[in-house]
């Protein structure tokens, strides 16, 4: 047994456990801000974590070692709470402060900073080393639609850089300069618009403070919504309904598509539709798309509704882009119908329409923004929100979910949505709703299990085959989520290793359920997607209409409006190109 004592309670250690790790697993609280549980990092750049080691022979004065980087060793004595150790946290702090953007009360982390939770901690009441000449003198990158870079309040804990290099293979993230000069930068001294970064938006997730956010659009949002010429009109994603109640208190995974449908009404919203709806359009072109390919011989093909994949293609893949499905994003689907057909059927001047997203993710910012995906100054989508942003603009507003009596949909046109529609939320869930509709199309009768229970699982790559039907027979399907299995999946079809016709990517880790644009953990790296996940198969499970050509919305879209996949109008409206 690997006994040692902390704060003079024994633990009992595993063995390479560092002093951090055990004392955290036991639930002692040691103070850090370079540490994260699940991510694979090499921490010890903070040095909040200094704690007291009593030496072995008791005579000479205990050493200061931080915790993260310590190995537990048998009959250590640590002492984290004495005032020799106190007292080195508090000055670490304040050095991390010295060099940190003052501006606390105006930042967006504001009470949600980790920083500053240190900070009180520690008991730091001064700040005597405040260079403000060399904080205000770091880079804000504002260059990318979707992610604003503030090195004034970085404090350099490298949390970015291992998510982007281990995690998700991108490396776009560096430790730039030394010393006192030392910060976080773009390789090559690139802006974030010119680099290799696909704004996944996983460094937000990690980042202890305020440096990596999302670029913020709320009030542009509430010019929106109190401008009367204008008809607002939302969208929420899959994933949303099952990660934003956290936020307010829910438990994790909880499903607020009711309160979320409320929140949205008080705040003013005009007409508040679901992306779910079309999910169901994208599965209707996408099937007859993948169809149509195989029938071709052209294989693999890859979905494409997932925006930070995109860009990873765009900017590392080139070469695969002709293997990407045209089919558009459900939420440019829906802004492309938001903007036709709705007002069309409703009398509405299709020019007063704004359509705003609401997205577990931050790279559907720069996809609204894509030139392809609009006409001129005319946008199919004008403004996306990340989940956190929603849960900004309501306290903005004063609203507090837990007290708002759910709602439900009441636009008759585009917010009916299947079970099929429902599942896109997590991997594995767009190509489970493609099969479903794919083997109606061939068979003429829907799937006798309509759950596809080889497509479900968690693993960061997955492969199957599925039995169509009819001159297709067997389908060869592959699934990653987070772009190191991605890459690894794109490497073998340049290499010409692998034997796919369908694949699914989603670039964030599990899926849009746990996407780049949702809540912080200040625990965790990812927490919550299993339940998320499963709240999503349960919404599957309780809705009447499980398959998307089963949609009666969707089946009136195309009756009365496309016609059928691929019409001429579903080609204009609905697919789409991308280019390197
Ligand atoms: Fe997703 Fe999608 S599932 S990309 O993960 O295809 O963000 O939830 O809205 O567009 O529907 C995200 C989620 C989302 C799109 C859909
Ligand atoms: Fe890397 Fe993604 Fe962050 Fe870009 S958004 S720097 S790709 S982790």
């Amino acid at each position: 047994l690997l006994l040692l004592t902390v704060d003079g309670q024994t633990l009992e250690a595993l063995p390479e456990e560092t002093i951090l790790a055990c004392a955290r697993r036991h639930g002692l609280y040691i103070p850090s801000l370079c540490e994260l549980n699940d991510i694979d990092h090499a921490p010890g750049t903070c040095r909040v974590c200094l704690v007291e080691v009593a030496s072995q022979n008791q005579t000479d004065e205990p050493l200061l070692a931080a915790a993260c980087v310590t190995p537990a060793r048998a009959g250590m004595n640590v002492r984290t709470r004495s005032r020799r150790a106190r007292e080195a946290q508090r000055l670490q702090v304040e050095l991390l402060m010295a060099d940190h953007n003052q501006d606390c009360a105006t930042c967006v982390r504001h009470g949600n900073c980790e920083l500053q939770d240190v900070a009180q901690f520690v008991g730091l009441h001064t700040n005597r080393f405040y260079d403000r000449a060399r904080v205000m003198g770091r880079t804000v990158d504002r260059s990318s639609p979707a992610m604003v870079r503030d090195m004034t309040k970085c404090v350099r804990c490298q949390r970015c850089i291992a998510i982007c290099r281990q995690g998700q293979t991108v490396d776009a993230l560096v430790v730039t300069g030394n010393g006192l000069d030392t910060a976080v930068g773009l390789r090559h001294g690139l802006s974030q618009a010119e680099s290799t970064c696909v704004t996944c938006g996983q460094c937000l997730l990690v980042c202890p403070t305020g440096a990596l956010g999302e670029r913020d659009e709320t009030d542009r949002v509430l010019d929106y919504l109190f401008d009367p010429e204008i008809v607002t009109v939302f969208q929420f994603a899959p994933a949303v309904r099952v990660g934003f109640g956290e936020e307010f208190g829910f438990p994790v995974g909880t499903n607020v598509e009711g309160h979320i449908i409320a929140a949205l009404r008080s705040l003013g919203a005009d007409i508040v539709l679901d992306t779910n709806f079309a999910a169901d359009v994208v599965i209707m072109e996408e099937s007859a798309e993948l169809l149509r390919r195989l029938g071709d011989g052209r294989r693999p093909t890859f979905t494409s509704c997932c925006p930070a994949w995109i860009n990873f293609a765009e900017r590392h893949y080139p070469d695969l882009l002709p293997l990407l499905s045209s089919t558009k994003s459900p939420q440019q689907c829906l802004g492309a119908i938001a903007k036709t057909y709705l007002p069309e059927r409703m009398g509405i001047d299709p020019a007063r329409i704004r359509v705003i997203s609401i997205m577990p993710c931050v790279a559907k910012k720069d996809e609204r923004a894509r030139s392809q995906l609009g006409a001129g100054d005319v946008q199919e989508v004008d403004l996306v929100l990340t989940t956190r942003e929603f849960a900004r603009l309501l306290k903005r507003r004063g609203l507090d979910l837990r007290s708002l009596t759910p709602s439900t949909f009441d636009n008759p046109y585009m917010s009916a949505y299947s079970g099929a529609g429902a599942i896109f939320g997590t991997t594995g869930g767009v190509m489970e709703a493609a099969v479903r509709t794919m083997y109606r199309i061939v068979n003429g009768h829907e799937l006798d299990h309509t759950e596809v229970a080889p497509l479900r699982g968690f693993e960061g790559l997955r492969t199957a085959a599925v039995e169509v039907g009819g001159p297709i027979g067997r389908v060869k399907v592959a699934m990653a989520h987070g772009l190191g299995p991605a890459r690894e999946l794109c490497e073998r079809i340049r290499a010409g290793t692998a034997d796919f016709d369908f694949i699914e990517i989603m670039a964030c880790p599990g899926g849009c359920v746990d996407g780049g644009g949702n809540l912080r953990s200040k625990k965790a790296y990812r927490r919550n997607a299993l339940k998320r996940r499963d709240t999503l198969f349960a919404i599957d499970r309780a809705t009447p209409v499980r398959q998307s050509h089963n949609n009666p919305q969707v089946q009136a879209l195309y009756r009365d409006y496309l016609e059928q996949p691929f019409s001429e109008r579903a080609h204009r409206l609905l697919h789409t190109w991308y280019s390197d």
